[in-house]
C-alpha cells in the first residue's frame, strides 16, 4: 500500500568497521527505523539505508595485526553490524558496504564529474593529519589541541602533498542561503546556528585525495583521472547515500533525503556533502539531523574507561524487559535534542514501569479483561464518541453507579472526547515525524493511553458492571464505555507501533486487528494509510461484534531493586 505522497528516503551514517556495534550505532539506526516505520504507516513509499564505511586506513593496520586481509576483517565486522541490526529488528531496505562494486564504481563516476566541472582540482596541501580519525585538521584546530587528535589524543602528523581539492569555497553563498532558509533543514536548531556560524568564518577548498605511497595496500577508491591518488575516505563514504539509490528503480528516492547522525559528523553532512551534491547538479538533503550523545551511567563512554554500552548489554536488557522496551527507552529518552542522554539502569526501570508496564500494558490488559469478563470477549456495540461522554447517557449512568457505590473518585470533572483526541493525536504524530521529533510522536500514542486510563478511573466501569440488572441501560452504558476504550487503544497502538512493532503486533493478534497489517507487504505492511486506519469506528476500526481477547501480559512490572542486566561474558 502506498499513497501519492512523495517517496521518503532516510539514512544513517555508515559505520566504521573497526569498532564493534554499540549503543550509539544502534541508536541512530533505531531513530531511522522508527522514522521509517512511522512514514510507512503514513502510507509513504520508504527507503531506509544503513551500512558500513570500510576503506579507512585503520582497517588495513588492524587486519594486518590479526593476520587477516583488510577484506576479511571488514567482512567480520560488517557481519557484526548486520546481526546487531537484525537483532534490533531494524527494517532497513538495504545495507551498503563501501567495498561493494556498486558503491565504488558510482562514487568514482561522481568524482570524475566533479573533476570535469572544475569543482575538484589539483593543488598543494600542507596540513595536520589525524591518522586516528582519517582527517586533516587546520592549523587553528591542531594548535588548539596541542597538535594532538581532539578525539583520541594521538599526535598529529604534518603532511605536505599534492592533492586534489574540492572547491567548497565556490558554494559558500549557496550553502548559507540553503541552510538559513531551511531548504536544507539542519536540526536541532542549535546545530543550525553552529553550522551557520562556522560558514560565516569563510569556507576553504578541502583536500579530497591522498597520494598513494609505494607498498600501500590496494584499499579504497582510486582517483578516476589519476591512479597515483586515492580518494579520501570521507569523500567517498558520503557518496554512499547516492550510490545506493542511483539505479533506475531507486532514483525516485533521491527526492528529499533525510540524513541522520550524531553531532560529531554534522559538518560533513550539512556542508561538504550538500556542496558536493550542488556541484553534481543533484538535490541537496532536505533534513540533516544531528543528535547528541549517549553517555553511560553518568559518564562519557570511552575506550579507556571501557564503559561502552555494547550490543550485548542491549541484548541482556532485551532478554529481561523485551526488545521493544529497549527500543522504547532509547527512542523516547535518547539524545535526539541538543543534550546528551544517560543510559542508566534506574532510569530505564522508571521509564519502563511508568510508560509501559503501568500505562500501555496495564490499559490494554484492563480493557481486554473487562471485555472478556463482562461480554465474553465480544464488543456488543459501537460508540460514535458523543454518546457515552460527559453529558452523555452512558457516562451519567456510570457516574451514578459509581456514586451509588459510595466510591467518589479523585478525578475532577472532565470532558472525554476520544474521536477529537485521537484525530489530534494522529495529526500531531504526523507533524512530529516530519522533523524526526520521535519523542513527541510517541508521546501522542501515550497521551491516548493515559486518557483511557483516566477515563476508566473516572467512569469506573467495574462498578457499573455490578449494576447490570438493577440499573436501567447499565449494560448498554458499559458496552459503550468499553468500546470507546478499546477503539482509543487500537488507535494508540498504531501510533506506538513504529517503536514497538512486536508488542503492538501481539496486541493486534489478541484483539483481532491483524487485518491492519499485512506482513507480506515488504514495504508498508499496512493495508491503508494511518489517516484511514485511525478513523474512529471506521472501516478498519472495531465494530459491534468485534472479538477482543485478554491476550498475554505485554509488559510485566519491573522491580527497581533487581540488579541491572549484564551481558554474558564473551
Ligand atoms: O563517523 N551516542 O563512523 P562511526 C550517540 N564512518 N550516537 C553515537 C555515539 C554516542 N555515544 N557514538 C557513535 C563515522 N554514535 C563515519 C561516518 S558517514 C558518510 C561516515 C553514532 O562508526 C552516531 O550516529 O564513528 C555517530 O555519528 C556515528 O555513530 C559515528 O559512527
Amino acid at each position: 500500500m502506498t499513497t501519492d505522497h512523495p517517496p521518503y528516503y532516510i539514512t544513517t551514517p555508515i559505520y566504521y568497521v573497526n569498532d564493534r556495534p554499540h549503543i550509539g550505532h544502534c541508536y541512530t539506526t533505531l531513530v531511522a527505523d522508527v522514522a521509517a516505520r512511522g512514514q510507512r504507516l503514513l502510507g509513504r513509499d520508504v527507503f531506509f539505508l544503513t551500512g558500513t564505511d570500510e576503506h579507512a586506513e585503520k582497517v588495513v593496520t588492524t587486519a594486518k595485526d590479526r593476520g587477516l586481509t583488510p577484506m576479511q576483517w571488514a567482512t567480520t565486522n560488517a557481519e557484526r553490524f548486520k546481526s546487531a541490526f537484525a537483532f534490533m529488528n531494524f527494517s532497513n531496505d538495504d545495507f551498503i558496504r563501501t567495498t561493494e562494486d556498486r558503491h565504488k564504481s558510482r562514487a568514482s563516476a561522481y568524482i570524475q564529474r566533479l573533476v570535469d566541472s572544475g569543482d575538484i582540482e589539483l593543488g598543494d596541501y600542507e596540513g595536520w593529519w589525524d591518522g586516528s580519525q582519517e582527517e586533516y585538521l587546520t592549523e587553528t584546530v591542531a594548535k588548539e589541541h596541542n597538535y594532538k587528535s581532539p578525539v583520541t589524543g594521538k599526535p598529529l602528523e604534518k603532511r605536505v602533498e599534492q592533492n586534489y581539492f574540492f572547491r567548497l569555497d565556490k558554494h559558500e553563498a549557496w550553502l548559507k542561503e540553503q541552510i538559513q532558509s531551511d531548504a536544507i533543514r539542519v536540526l536541532p536548531e542549535a546545530r543550525k546556528n553552529e553550522i551557520l556560524g562556522r560558514i560565516n568564518t569563510g569556507l576553504q577548498r578541502v583536500p579530497v585525495s591522498r597520494r598513494i605511497k609505494p607498498g600501500d595496500p590496494d584499499w579504497g577508491v582510486v582517483m578516476p583521472n589519476d591512479p597515483e591518488h586515492r580518494v579520501y575516505v570521507w569523500i567517498e563514504a558520503l557518496c554512499n547515500y547516492l550510490t545506493t539509490v542511483d539505479t533506475p528503480d531507486r532514483r525516485k528516492y533521491w527526492h528529499a533525503p533525510v540524513h541522520l547522525m550524531a553531532k560529531d559528523i554534522v559538518w560533513f553532512h550539512a556542508v561538504i556533502w550538500p556542496a558536493m551534491l550542488h556541484a553534481l547538479g543533484e538535490k541537496p538533503p532536505a533534513v540533516v539531523y544531528a543528535h547528541a550523545y549517549w553517555i553511560a551511567e553518568g559518564q562519557k563512554m570511552s575506550k579507556s574507561l571501557g564503559n561502552f554500552i555494547e550490543i550485548d548489554t542491549l541484548r541482556a536488557y532485551a532478554d529481561k524487559y523485551s526488545l521493544d522496551s529497549v527500543r522504547w527507552f532509547l527512542t523516547t529518552q535518547g539524545p535526539l535534542g541538543a543534550n546528551d542522554a544517560d543510559f542508566a539502569h534506574a532510569r530505564f526501570v522508571d521509564v519502563y514501569n511508568a510508560d509501559l508496564a503501568n500505562s500501555v500494558g496495564n490499559s490494554a490488559s484492563r480493557v481486554g479483561n473487562m471485555v472478556d469478563k463482562y461480554f465474553e470477549g465480544t464488543l456488543p456495540r459501537t460508540c460514535d464518541g458523543t454518546f457515552g461522554f460527559e453529558g452523555g447517557k452512558a457516562l451519567q449512568l456510570a457516574l451514578k453507579a459509581r456514586d451509588d457505590a459510595g466510591k467518589p473518585v479523585d478525578v475532577p470533572g472532565r470532558t472525554f472526547d476520544f474521536p477529537t483526541l485521537t484525530t489530534d493525536a494522529v495529526a500531531n504524530f504526523t507533524k512530529s515525524l516530519d522533523t524526526v521529533d520521535l519523542e513527541s510522536a510517541m508521546n501522542e500514542g501515550l497521551r491516548i493511553v493515559r486518557t483511557v486510563d483516566d477515563f476508566i478511573t473516572y467512569s469506573a466501569p467495574f462498578t457499573l458492571a455490578k449494576r447490570i440488572g438493577d440499573l436501567e441501560h447499565a449494560e448498554k452504558a458499559l458496552a459503550t464505555i468499553l468500546y470507546s476504550c478499546a477503539e482509543a487503544l487500537r488507535i494508540a497502538s498504531l501510533l506506538l507501533s513504529p517503536t514497538m512493532p512486536d508488542k503492538m503486533a501481539a496486541l493486534w493478534r489478541a484483539w483481532n486487528c491483524t487485518h491492519l497489517n499485512d506482513p507480506n507487504d515488504p514495504n508498508s505492511g499496512f493495508v491503508a494509510p494511518l489517516a484511514e486506519l485511525a478513523q474512529w469506528g471506521g472501516p478498519h476500526g472495531f465494530q459491534a461484534g468485534s472479538r477482543v481477547s485478554k491476550g498475554e501480559v505485554l509488559f510485566m512490572r519491573a522491580d527497581p531493586k533487581e540488579p541491572a542486566p549484564e551481558a554474558a561474558a564473551v
